[in-house]
């Protein structure tokens, strides 16, 4: 072990998170260290180059709001950007903001512990550097710790794999291959289409449908983007203080309460507008009442028969288990209509399960499906299991993945009781992935770098979050999620998708604006719920 580099600050993650973490500290003076697996930034950016990879938040809203300057210097070119574009949108920050030189690449932290006497936290890494720290801040992503499926043999297969979370940087054609897709989440359903432009016969695995609509992806028009330019400080004003961190207009009416011909128009205009936030946000009671749901649910069904021509594939396609947005719903661009292909095939895994992969390919209980390579489509340990793959240990030795064995609990996301200085971005419990993430990660990047000020400036060493304002907040939570929808559903949200994970509804749904007025009104209230020594 290499003698330990003492700075102020270490950062876990050069996503967006990570890189405006570090902006904001290095504009306070003070030392900090990055510490990122990949070898380069972006987070997700960086590792999802999956065909067909694209952001379902409109790029003038998915970017960073905290300089004017970057805002009016970028242009972005597509309604909804490419995964090529917002990794160099990300490249574009860390030059611009000559972020690269704090960050080391190529480095897994692989476990930090906290020294009560000190109160300072012990960082250590898989390359042996070892990093003291005052304040140890996880910027390491809600959905960065992929999933295999477990299914037994995976490395016999003679073929290649590919997970979406991984994908090679040269990219990968499958022009001639017989290929198998496993997952219909919101990776596969935007690569499937363009597996299947290239591949000879492409075997789609679905265990659950997903609810999905059209993109209607186009060029940006120079009028739009200098509109957006000139508005940018209102539209940012209103991301902040929305629902789910896309302006759309408040609901008045329950979906039961208006005609269905004037609630299918309403669904429509979402549709050809291509906005989820549309339609789940048109109604007051979409997410809380199953039959308000239903009739959203059931219009998205109706279109899945317009576009499949066969009806017991159409039938196959079509969501039933779970309630509109309960699981991410997704946009694609062609993906219903890319089952009407000959060379394209869907196996429901549900009534011929998965039993092995062999050296050919892969046996359901049905039948062996031989295949030249297999895409993993299959998702993330999702919210958690970037943290507990690290080793972290707060006051007492207490490790967090004991302390988080029954699910997470944390003070707003953000802070964790027996884990002082430690702060999450978008971490569990606070409403990250229900919202446009962006939007959240500046709102919890902001939170901790003002309340390391204030530490500063009082002259406090320690910030710890109490036990009971951790309960109130873990209570507080599961109650508005018992009051919609969502946790009805086997989602990753819930932790369903991983064997063996406790079922939790692992963010918060109150709306990113009135979680921000919680959060800053807790800071008014001289840090409520929070130790200060
Ligand atoms: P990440 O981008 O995940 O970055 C975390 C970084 O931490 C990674 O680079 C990882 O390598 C690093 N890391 C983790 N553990 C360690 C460790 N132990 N040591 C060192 N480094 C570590 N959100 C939206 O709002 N809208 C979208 O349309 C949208 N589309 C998405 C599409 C895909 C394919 C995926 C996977 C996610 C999408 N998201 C979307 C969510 C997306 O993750 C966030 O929007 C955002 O990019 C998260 O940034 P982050 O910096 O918090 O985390
Ligand atoms: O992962 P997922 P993802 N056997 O977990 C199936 C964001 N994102 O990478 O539903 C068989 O959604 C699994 O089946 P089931 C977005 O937040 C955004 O697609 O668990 N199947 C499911 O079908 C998203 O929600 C974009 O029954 C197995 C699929 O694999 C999140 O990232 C694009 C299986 C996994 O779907 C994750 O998306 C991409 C098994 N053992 C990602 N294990 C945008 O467009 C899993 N599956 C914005």
């Amino acid at each position: 072990m290499s003698e330990p580099q003492t700075v102020d600050a270490v950062v876990v993650g050069a996503g967006l998170s990570g890189l405006y973490q570090l902006y904001r500290l290095r504009e306070l003076g003070l030392t900090t260290r990055v510490l990122e697996t990949a070898a380069d930034v972006g987070g997700t950016w960086y590792w999802n180059r999956y065909p067909g990879a694209r952001c379902d938040v409109e790029s003038l809203s998915y970017s960073y709001s905290f300089s004017p300057e970057l805002e009016q210097e970028w242009t972005w070119t597509e309604k909804y950007p490419t995964q090529p574009e917002i990794l160099k949108y990300i490249n574009h920050v860390a030059d611009r903001f000559d972020l690269r030189r704090d960050i080391t690449f190529n480095t897994r932290v692989t476990s930090a512990a906290y020294n009560e006497a000190t109160k300072r936290w012990l960082v250590i890494t898989d390359s042996g550097d070892v990093v003291d720290a005052q304040f140890l801040i996880m910027a390491t992503g809600c959905l960065s710790a992929s999933k295999t499926p477990e299914i037994p043999g995976l490395e016999r297969f003679h073929g290649r794999t590919y997970h979406t979370g991984h994908w090679p940087h040269e990219g990968v054609d499958f022009s001639g291959q017989r290929v198998g897709v496993i997952g219909t989440g919101s990776s596969g359903i935007q690569s499937i289409p363009i597996i299947a432009e290239q591949a000879a016969d492409l075997t789609v695995f679905q265990r659950t449908p997903n609810f999905s609509m059209p993109a209607g992806n186009r060029p940006l028009s120079e009028d739009e983007v200098s509109e957006m330019k000139a508005n940018y400080r209102a539209w940012r004003e209103a991301q902040r203080t929305s629902g789910f961190g896309v302006p759309v207009p408040a609901a008045t009416r329950s979906a039961l309460e208006v005609p269905e011909d004037e609630r299918t128009a309403v669904y429509q205009d979402g549709w050809d507008r291509g906005s989820l936030v549309a339609i789940l946000a048109s109604y007051t009671d979409t997410l809380t009442d199953k039959a308000a749901n239903d009739t959203a649910a059931e219009f998205v069904r109706n279109k899945i028969r317009e576009t499949v021509k066969d009806p017991e594939l159409a039938e196959t396609l079509s969501p039933r288990s779970f309630p509109f947005g309960t699981k991410r719903p997704c946009l694609d661009t062609g993906y219903y209509d890319t089952f009407n292909r000959e060379h394209v095939h869907l196996v429901d895994v549900r009534k011929t399960p998965l039993v092995e992969v062999t050296e050919k390919g892969v046996r359901t209980s049905e039948e062996e499906y031989e295949f030249d390579a297999i895409v993993f489509a299959t998702g993330f340990d999702a919210m958690t299991g970037a943290l507990t793959a690290i080793d972290i240990r707060g006051k007492g030795g207490l490790s967090l993945k004991e302390k988080w064995g029954e699910g997470p609990r944390t003070y707003l996301g953000l802070s964790i009781a027996g884990f002082p200085n430690l702060f999450t971005i978008t971490g569990p419990l606070s409403p990250s992935v229900l919202s446009n993430m962006i939007v959240s990660i500046e709102q919890h990047v902001d939170w901790v770098t003002d309340c390391i000020v204030a530490m500063r400036e009082r002259g406090i060493a320690e910030i710890e979050a109490t036990t009971e304002a951790e309960d109130a907040w873990v209570e507080h939570v599961a109650e508005v999620g018992a009051y919609t929808l969502y946790p009805t559903a086997d989602s990753w949200y819930m932790g369903s998708n991983v064997p063996g994970k406790p079922r939790v509804f692992m963010a918060y749904i109150g709306g990113v604006g009135a979680y921000r007025q919680r959060c800053d009104q807790i800071v008014a209230n001289d840090y409520e719920g929070f130790a200060l020594t």
